[in-house]
């Protein structure tokens, strides 16, 4: 009983772990820099699908706190880590992520829109 209940789960963890179509729980992974202040591909929008799950992996020359507008994610960037945020993109509409306080101040600049499409 306990074996299969362990064998059910293992079946589980690999079927997840399998990319392929929209239901086979892919994550999106979208790499993003931050270089002097600007991200180092400028006017990017991230398009996206209602329900894609998705992480930005960010790595910034200095620290600050990326904001995706909406969802209300907050994350701490520091220099030599990459952090991620991670979302379900459940809700569709357009959403800024800005950067709080890469002026060393109070600064709201707008790096990257995500963009997400009903279905
Ligand atoms: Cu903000």
């Amino acid at each position: 009983m306990c074996r299969n209940a362990a064998r059910l789960v293992l079946s589980l963890a690999l079927l997840a772990a399998i990319p392929g179509g929209a239901d086979s729980g892919e994550i999106k992974q979208v790499r993003l820099q931050i270089q002097n202040r600007q991200l180092s591909e400028t006017g990017e929008t991230v398009r996206l699908s209602q329900g894609d799950r998705i992480e930005l992996h960010w790595v910034s020359d200095e620290p600050a706190e990326l904001h995706l507008h909406g969802y209300d994610i907050t994350l701490k960037v520091v220099p030599g880590k990459t952090g991620v945020m991670a979302l379900a993109a459940d809700v569709p509409g357009r959403f800024p992520v800005t950067a709080h306080g890469l002026d060393g101040g109070h600064g709201h600049q707008t790096l990257i829109y995500l963009e997400i499409y009903p279905e």
